[in-house]
């Protein structure tokens, strides 16, 4: 299990945060916390769910990831 931080730009309201996470749990990863104040995104996954793909995942909505 890891635990990966991300920094989400662009969300705007609480649509958006359950946007990201449905999104992040159809990857399959275990659990993910997202404040939309700090934009920071604490995600817990399994190795083989990679960073790059979460990224991609989020970036696949509209909203910037770093
Ligand atoms: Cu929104």
């Amino acid at each position: 299990m890891t635990k990966t931080v991300l920094t989400i730009n662009g969300m705007m309201c609480g649509h958006c945060v359950a946007a990201v996470k449905k999104a992040l749990f159809k990857l399959g990863v275990t659990n993910a916390d997202i404040d939309l104040e700090t934009k920071k995104a604490v995600i817990e996954a399994e190795d083989n769910i990679t960073k790059e793909s979460m990224i991609n995942a989020i970036e696949d909505l509209g909203y910037e990831c770093e």
